[in-house]
């Protein structure tokens, strides 16, 4: 008898660090940044549980039958103590050379332009390990920059790229008799042969139209104790740590929004899991994984008001925490719905309210939202105790330095939380991209494009000049004229305050309003200790200039004014 036991294929998915090796090493100044025990400081990575290779691996094993692993590079490197290394592939060789056994295919999956390089360098990697493997890559990154890919950076360490969404292409890739051929002649694969120009090679997305042909995702590929330690979500301000998993009940988006590339991996047309659906794996979440809350992925969840009713009637009936990282379109966020959000227990949305001029969104943006709606939806959520975090972008190509000096001061009439103010960055695959580089308005390097750093020139404004703009944006509105004190709430917008101290203990601007709000609180002794760690880094070169520019006055002098409204007097004008 032949005792010997057939091995299952191995398929391990990569997923590379995903930001670049210098902004890793080098945090920027305006970014999260946490210290490992080798005392240095690291840029936050980002642990969401990838979507993408779970859903693949929970599809293909329907049909074949693998042995599905998964390193997610961004987990591993949250919990070294250090990182002694030149670059990214010296760390990725050491630690795949590590493990104890032998993939048969590696799939490297990246969704981010700024980890193009780390993409490439998992690939070349996995070939140089394991010759013998097909070494694949999908997401984002390949679908958008495939031809850039194999002929500028000639990465021919990759056997074969995918088009868009890979559950069915991958599927067929693993059932065709010879992978070689089938690969070739795959029209959502793209070979290095296939992409020479002189191929006249057009790949095409290759949907799964029925969502619900996919089953349960394989979050048994991770482990959900080593994610958690999520940067991104527990900067939520209702998040206390607690374990959340990632879902995304439909995917596309029938919007036109020119920053956006979401568009070329799933198309524009609506596609969902039905409710039913999503009612069993919420269950499945909470049972078997122990699962508290959950984070909607979905690109436009609001695509269908009663859906959404639907949804949130399970999320309140399950008792989950709901986060909903991507901003909820804004124009379908009624008092009703902001209700209905507010019954099943979320205290925290994400308002994409973009720009403050209503020429750019619609000229620049191709965003269909009026700035009164945005008002109205902030002001909502105020009122019924929603915190909001509103994201806004500045320096899209045709913007004119009047639009941001008018969205500058429009936006101060937004009652949110906080603003995050970002660089607008053109995303490969985006029309902005498409715009920016055909008018040649783009410097630097559109790969580490990741909104921190503004790369758009044009005759109108220079990177430098929305740089500088982005950070007035960033102290004006979060800091300045900060919402939540204009409104009295202190204690809400300490949290805020606090919270980029945690990140940024260095933070002069958040000491002193931090202090501000320990003083309207009647706290004198956090007063002084904020005080005083105010003034110890406003001596920073850094800090002195801004301090000048907005024309701060000494805490002493103006704060010992017991009226309350008093603490926005303080604004200058
Ligand atoms: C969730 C999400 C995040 C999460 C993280 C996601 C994660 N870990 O997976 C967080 C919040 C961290 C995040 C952050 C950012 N994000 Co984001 N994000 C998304 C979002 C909304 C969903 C991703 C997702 O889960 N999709 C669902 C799964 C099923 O699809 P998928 O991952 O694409 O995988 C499919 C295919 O790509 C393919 N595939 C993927 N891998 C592989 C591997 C193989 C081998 C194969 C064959 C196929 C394959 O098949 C999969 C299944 O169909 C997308 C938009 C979107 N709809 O995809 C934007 C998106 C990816 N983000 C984007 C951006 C710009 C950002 C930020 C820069 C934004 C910011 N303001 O900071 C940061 C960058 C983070 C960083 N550098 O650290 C852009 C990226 C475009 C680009 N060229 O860079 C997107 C496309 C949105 C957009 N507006 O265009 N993001
Ligand atoms: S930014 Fe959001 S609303 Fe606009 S096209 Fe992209 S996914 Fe759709």
């Amino acid at each position: 008898m032949n005792n010997q036991v057939q091995q299952k294929p191995v398929l391990l998915f990569l997923i590379p660090m995903y930001v670049s090796y210098s902004s890793f090493i080098e945090p920027f100044d305006n970014g999260r940044s946490y210290q490992k025990k080798d005392g240095k400081f690291y840029n936050s990575l980002s642990t969401d549980i990838p979507l993408g290779p779970i859903s693949i691996s929970a599809y293909v094993k329907q049909f074949v039958d693998i042995d599905v692993r998964q390193i997610d590079f961004n987990v591993e490197l949250n919990h070294v103590d250090a990182f002694p290394y030149d670059n990214f592939r010296d760390y990725c060789l050491e630690h795949l050379n590590g493990i104890d056994f032998k993939p048969d295919i590696v799939g490297v999956s990246s969704l981010f332009s700024p980890s193009m390089f780390n993409f490439l360098d998992c690939g070349s990697v996995a070939k140089e390990l394991w010759p013998e493997a097909l070494v694949l890559g999908g997401g984002n990154i390949p679908t958008n920059s495939y031809e850039y890919m194999y002929s500028n950076l000639e990465c021919d360490y990759f056997d074969a790229l995918c088009f868009g969404e890979g559950e069915k292409p991958l599927k067929d890739l693993l059932l065709a008799e010879d992978r070689s051929s089938y690969l070739e002649t795959s029209d959502s694969w793209i070979t290095k042969s296939k992409s020479k120009p002189e191929n006249l090679f057009i790949p095409k997305h290759d949907f799964i139209e029925d969502l619900d042909e996919i089953p349960f995702f394989d979050y048994d590929l991770i482990d959900i104790s080593r994610n958690s330690a999520n940067p991104v979500t527990t900067s939520f301000h209702s998040i206390d740590n607690k374990i959340g998993f990632h879902i995304m009940t439909s995917r596309g988006c029938p919007y036109l929004c020119t920053f956006c590339a979401s568009h070329r991996t799933h198309g524009r047309k609506m596609r969902y899991h039905s409710v039913e659906r999503v009612r069993q794996d919420l269950t499945r979440l909470c049972q078997q994984y122990d699962a508290t809350q959950v984070i909607f992925q979905d690109d436009h969840l609001m695509s269908d008001k009663a859906r959404v009713c639907e949804l949130l009637d399970i999320v309140k009936e399950l008792k989950l925490d709901s986060l909903y990282q991507n901003g909820l379109t804004l124009y379908a966020l009624d008092r009703p719905m902001l209700e209905a959000f507010f019954n099943a227990g979320v205290r925290h949305l994400v308002l994409p309210v973009e720009s403050g001029s209503e020429k750019v969104l619609k000229e620049q943006m191709r965003k269909p939202l009026k700035f009164g709606i945005s008002e109205r939806v902030a002001e909502d959520c105020r009122d019924l105790g929603i915190y909001t975090n509103t994201n806004i972008l500045i320096g899209m190509p045709g913007e004119t330095k009047a639009d941001i000096e008018e969205a500058r001061l429009n936006l101060r009439r937004i009652k949110t939380n906080w603003f995050n103010v970002a660089c607008a960055s053109p995303l490969v695959g985006s029309e902005m991209y498409e715009t920016a580089s055909r008018k040649g308005f783009i410097s630097g390097d559109v790969m580490g494009a990741d909104y921190h750093h503004a790369v758009i020139n044009t005759d109108e404004f220079s990177a430098a000049y929305i740089q500088r703009m982005q950070y007035i944006f960033n102290l004006e509105l979060n800091f300045i004229y900060n919402q939540d004190v204009l409104c009295g709430d202190f204690e809400m917008a300490l949290k805020g305050f606090e919270n980029v101290i945690k990140v940024r203990p260095d933070h002069a601007f958040a000491h002193y309003f931090a202090a501000k709000a320990y003083f309207q609180l009647g706290n004198i002794e956090r007063y002084n200790a904020c005080r005083n760690k105010s003034e110890h880094f406003a001596q920073l070169p850094f800090w002195k200039d801004w301090i000048e520019y907005f024309q701060l006055p000494n805490l002493g002098e103006e704060v010992f004014s017991t009226d309350k409204a008093s603490a926005a007097s303080a604004a200058p004008v």
